[in-house]
């Protein structure tokens, strides 16, 4: 049987689909990269692609498919952390998902803990210029979730739990160092020095040189892309 095709719709600008591009590479995996212009997308990517005209998404079939025009009996997968289990599940040798149940929950509850506790808070920071406060209480719920001694969030072995949020724990450093946000000048600087340099967020600290000294992260994350994206779009001048 043939080795069924990955294509993976993608955009260097967006996180989450830099947590696919992560597993895809941790996991070794040979896919086929479609990249995404969100500024003017493909009239054909809603309909043969993702109705929801978001990447990231992969479309997964038994042939050789055209990404612009794919197949229609190959599957369509979207949600980037629904994809992160899907790598996780096509790849189980990666160690993208442990193979305890414990850990796995373990990665799971750490992945829903980013997604619920820290996200509204950053963007109410971030995007609206309301205290960072809640957001640095936030960040701090999460690193009492990191073990005291493992590289990363569920051991020494980096799984979904650690794509998941590499890609913003790049943002927020980069963003913050550069005062690039919503909210008044100095606050990005002040805040970064507390994430990112105080004793107190230590352990984060550590945890960020972990995943940002991967292969998977350098390879997909453009500081500079990404600096002169936000300038556009959140520069004060
Ligand atoms: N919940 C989605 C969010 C994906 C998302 O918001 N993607 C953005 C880019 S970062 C997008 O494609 N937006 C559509 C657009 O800009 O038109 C996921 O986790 O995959």
């Amino acid at each position: 049987m043939a080795t069924p095709d990955i294509i993976f719709y993608t955009a260097k600008v967006c996180p989450y689909a830099q947590r696919v591009e992560i597993a895809f590479q941790e996991a070794k995996a040979d896919v086929t990269r479609y990249p995404i212009d969100l500024l003017n997308k493909p009239e054909w990517y809603a309909p043969r692609v993702n109705p929801a005209s978001k990447v990231p998404a992969v479309v997964y079939g038994s042939t050789k498919s055209d990404p612009e025009n794919p197949s229609p009996e190959s599957a369509r997968v979207t949600e980037s952390l629904v994809l992160l289990e899907f790598v996780a599940d096509l790849y189980p040798d990666s160690g993208l998902l442990p193979k305890d149940p414990v850990e796995r929950a373990r990665a799971r509850f750490f992945i829903d803990a980013v997604s619920t506790k820290v996200f509204p808070p950053f963007i109410a920071f971030s995007f609206r210029g309301e205290s960072p406060d809640a957001f640095i209480a936030a960040v701090a719920e999460i690193q009492e979730l990191l073990p005291p001694a493992a590289q990363f969030a569920v051991g020494d072995h980096f799984t979904i739990a650690d794509a998941a949020l590499a890609p913003f724990l790049g943002r927020w450093e980069l963003l913050l160092r550069n005062d690039l946000g919503k909210f008044e000048e100095g606050t990005g600087p002040r805040v970064y020095k507390e994430l990112f340099q105080s004793e107190r967020f230590a352990r984060l600290q550590k945890y960020y040189a972990s995943i940002s000294s991967r292969e998977s992260f350098k390879n997909s994350f453009d500081p500079e892309y990404l600096v002169a994206m936000a300038k556009k779009r959140l520069g004060r001048q």
